[in-house]
């Protein structure tokens, strides 16, 4: 078996809050139902430095999980992809469970293990180093790396003329902004949404209101460069955080009404308690900013009851990706969702640079080039 194993450049994590470490690896060939593609390109996620430095996950592990490449090897029982196919990768799920079965991928009953559980569902991984086996499998894929295996279901075949090297946010962040409008909310003509955050989530959701027609978006966040992207990509108004009390602006924007609408994807206890707060009548709050496990958040149940609110976690913006994937690169083609907007290109070997300036900020949404 030596003789098929891959040789592949991966970044490893290899102690949390330790820097990813660029490294010359083995992979095994995929197995029946895998896909091998060589990578070409790969965003970087929030999830991808929580995973890196969160002492509870496996280490040593290649991380990434946006990843974007060609199909250079089918397993025997591949049927949906070819070689020679370019595909985006996306989240694992394990199309068995209830939730698959109805078409809610996201809400797998296995994704917690399968993309966070640093090895196939069997509890294999493929990948060794010269010191040892290195996790692999982080979102069916750990595309930090030249060469990633895949699952045929979340290896997402797209258009050969889409530019390939940009694609990999499509498989996680900017389907879960998007999704969250589009899918989740379900965010109608003429109606008010306020997102909280303008990373690469919120900047596609707002994207996301224009595309659906909402006619107030407000963009919300601490960064003035943000703000301003935000209203060029379709925030109608921008609310700088440190300014005064968002509640009241977003009321005062909306008449005293709140907003139809409220999305947060920063996390933070202030944001939520204020997308709470900001809700009209019959209004909906989404969650997609994540949380330590066992937060808690305060609501005012009588005020939820009687003004008929809704308050919803989502997860992947209830993207069926091989449906939700296809069609944002489509609107991307058409000028219409244009997240090149928040993209910056690293290589491979300044991956720890572009770690940095996701977590100051600096960079929206960093896609790491892989060497060819
Ligand atoms: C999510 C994806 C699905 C499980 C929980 C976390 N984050 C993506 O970055
Ligand atoms: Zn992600």
């Amino acid at each position: 078996m030596a003789h098929d194993l891959i040789d592949i450049t991966a970044a490893v994590s290899r102690e949390p809050g330790g820097p990813f470490s660029v490294e010359a690896l083995k992979l095994e060939p995929p197995r029946p139902d895998e896909v091998l593609v060589r990578v070409v390109a790969a965003g970087m996620c929030h999830t991808d430095l929580m995973a890196k430095d969160a002492p509870h996950m496996p280490h040593p592990m290649v991380l990434g999980h946006e990843g974007a490449g060609v199909v250079e090897q089918v397993g025997s029982a591949v049927r949906k992809l070819e070689v020679g196919d370019h595909v985006v990768l996306t989240f694992m799920f394990c199309g068995r469970c209830a939730s698959c079965l109805k078409g809610e991928p996201s809400y797998c009953e296995r994704i917690l293990p399968l993309c966070f559980g640093g090895a196939r569902e069997d509890g294999s991984t493929s990948t060794h180093g010269v010191a040892g086996p290195v996790h692999d499998h982080f979102f069916g894929q750990s595309s930090f790396a030249t060469w990633a295996l895949a699952s045929e279901r979340n290896a997402i075949k797209v258009a050969k003329d889409a530019p390939l090297e940009l694609l990999g946010p499509l498989g996680c962040g900017l389907p879960t902004g998007a999704g969250s409008v589009i899918n989740s909310l379900k965010v109608g003509v003429g109606q008010s949404l306020v997102v909280f955050g303008t990373g690469a989530v919120g900047m596609a959701a707002v994207m996301a209101g224009r595309l659906v027609g909402a006619a107030t978006i407000i963009a919300v966040d601490l960064v003035d460069s943000r703000l301003a992207l935000a209203r060029e990509l379709g925030a109608t108004h921008a609310i700088d955080a440190r300014s005064g009390d968002v509640v009241e602006q977003v009321m005062a924007i909306t008449g005293g009404r709140g907003v139809d609408f409220s999305l947060d994807a920063t996390g933070t206890d202030k944001a939520i308690a204020s997308a709470l707060q900001v809700l009209a009548v019959r209004g909906t709050c989404g969650f997609v900013g994540g949380a330590p496990p066992g937060a808690l958040a305060s609501l005012d149940l009588g005020w939820l009851m009687t003004g008929g609110r809704t308050v919803r976690g989502i997860l992947e913006g209830d993207a069926v990706p091989d449906q939700f994937i296809p069609a944002l690169i489509e609107l991307h083609r058409q000028g219409r969702f244009p997240f090149d907007r928040l993209v910056k290109v690293y290589d491979l070997a300044d991956i720890n640079q572009a770690a940095h300036d996701s977590e100051t900020g600096k960079t929206i949404k960093p896609v790491i080039r892989m060497p060819s």
